[in-house]
């Protein structure tokens, strides 16, 4: 098959998942062309069957915004006639699905739309009122929709009401990259010994509750010697320095940034930490998961179908931080407990969300669309 992605390149979960599965498809021979802004960051190493396609925003003065838009549209409908294209598949609606929507008509080739939804295009956009109906409409118009957890879709339904039928496809892991690794040497740089360590990597948005982050450590760190690591930049991220050092915190919080080698670091830590007040699955949890490290976290949105409560991780109410931080304690505390549910991850990221499977059932899909059979496996 020839198919297009496109995506947001940058770091995030649903660009991560559009680029992994984009590499999986050329690995199965299919021809693979990325239509982004950006090299996707997770693109890494020279492979025949992937291509790139570079958009780019004119800034003509007249402009106050670039059109974006406007320019990912002719440039995916360029690709798709130049190179054939069966399928375009868009993670993330806003825009990308009403760009493949306007590419589609503009190109004169008759190519399908596949459509992911990965969370806060549907949970945050979808409650603006500029952006609802022409997410309804890209909805609409796709050829086929997915979802990354059940949570999502009965989001999307409640939300915004569109009649089409959206399809679950998990979101997965690669456990050649994502499983435990020996980092002896390298955690001896952030902990002593005696100590834990306890991560959360994240883009630092209001919906990551960060201050909850601190404040588990906070509780966390009176019964044990902990150290927090705090992987990727966002909004919030100045406001847990503020609460570290409000707290006599900061010699406990080590501040990384954003990091490509996840894998490494998400190996050294004892247990992700993901609050979160809306997540329609949680990759971060996913592949803490797949590397034996147990979350401790909220039950928002898609978390609970990722994480196994109380067997591969304890999931508590949203702000629930004396629960969290008592489980944590727990589980850091209970070395045959933590083994078991660090097995339990590896076992369940290995059943449930292998790169092998999922990516089975979206080419499955392409097939299904290319073929004409639009209510896809519902
Ligand atoms: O968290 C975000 O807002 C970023 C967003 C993204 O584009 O990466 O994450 C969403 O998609 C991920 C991949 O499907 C999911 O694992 C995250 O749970 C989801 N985030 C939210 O729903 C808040």
């Amino acid at each position: 098959m020839r198919i297009g992605i496109t995506c947001y390149p940058s770091h995030g979960g649903s660009g991560v998942v559009a680029t992994e599965l984009g590499k999986l498809m050329a690995e199965r021979g299919h021809q693979v062309h990325f239509v982004t802004y950006d090299m996707p960051f997770r693109l890494g190493g020279f492979n025949h069957n992937i291509h790139y396609h570079e958009v780019e925003a004119n800034r003509y003065a007249v402009f106050r915004y670039p059109p974006y838009d406007l320019a990912l549209a002719s440039r995916m409908a360029q690709v798709a006639k130049l190179h054939s294209l069966d399928v375009i598949h868009v993670h993330y609606a806003v825009p990308h699905a009403i760009c493949a929507y306007l590419a589609k008509e503009m190109s004169g080739h008759a190519f399908k739309v596949v459509t992911t939804l990965h969370g806060t295009d549907i949970t945050v956009l979808g409650e603006d009122p500029s952006l609802r109906d022409i997410i309804c409409f890209g909805i609409r118009q796709s050829d086929a929709v997915t979802a990354v957890s059940n949570d999502l879709i009965r989001q999307t339904n409640e939300l915004l009401c569109v009649d089409k039928p959206l399809e679950r496809i998990y979101n997965f892991v690669d456990q050649r990259i994502y499983s435990p690794q020996d980092v002896q040497e390298v955690r001896q740089q952030y902990a002593n010994p005696d100590e834990k360590i306890l991560l959360h990597i994240s883009n630092f948005r209001a919906v990551k509750r960060v201050p909850d982050i601190i404040r588990i450590l906070d509780r966390v760190q009176r019964h044990i010697p902990t150290k927090l690591l705090l992987v990727g930049e966002g909004p919030d991220l100045s406001r847990a320095a503020d609460m570290a050092q409000e707290r006599g915190l900061m010699d406990r919080v080590i501040f990384l940034g954003k990091q490509d080698e996840v894998a490494k670091l998400i190996s050294l830590a004892d247990l992700l930490i993901l609050p979160s007040s809306k997540e329609s699955f949680g990759l971060v949890a996913l592949e803490a998961m797949a590397c034996g490290v147990p979350t401790v976290g909220s039950n928002a949105g898609g978390i609970p179908e990722v994480v196994a409560d109380g067997e591969t991780g304890f999931l508590s109410n949203v702000g629930d931080v004396d629960a969290m931080a008592d489980h944590a304690i727990r589980l850091l505390t209970d070395s045959e407990l933590y083994q078991t549910f660090s097995e339990n991850g590896r076992a369940r990221a290995r059943e449930h969300f292998c790169a092998e499977k999922i990516a089975n059932q979206y080419e499955d899909l392409y097939r299904r669309v290319i073929a004409g059979e639009t209510r896809a496996g519902v």
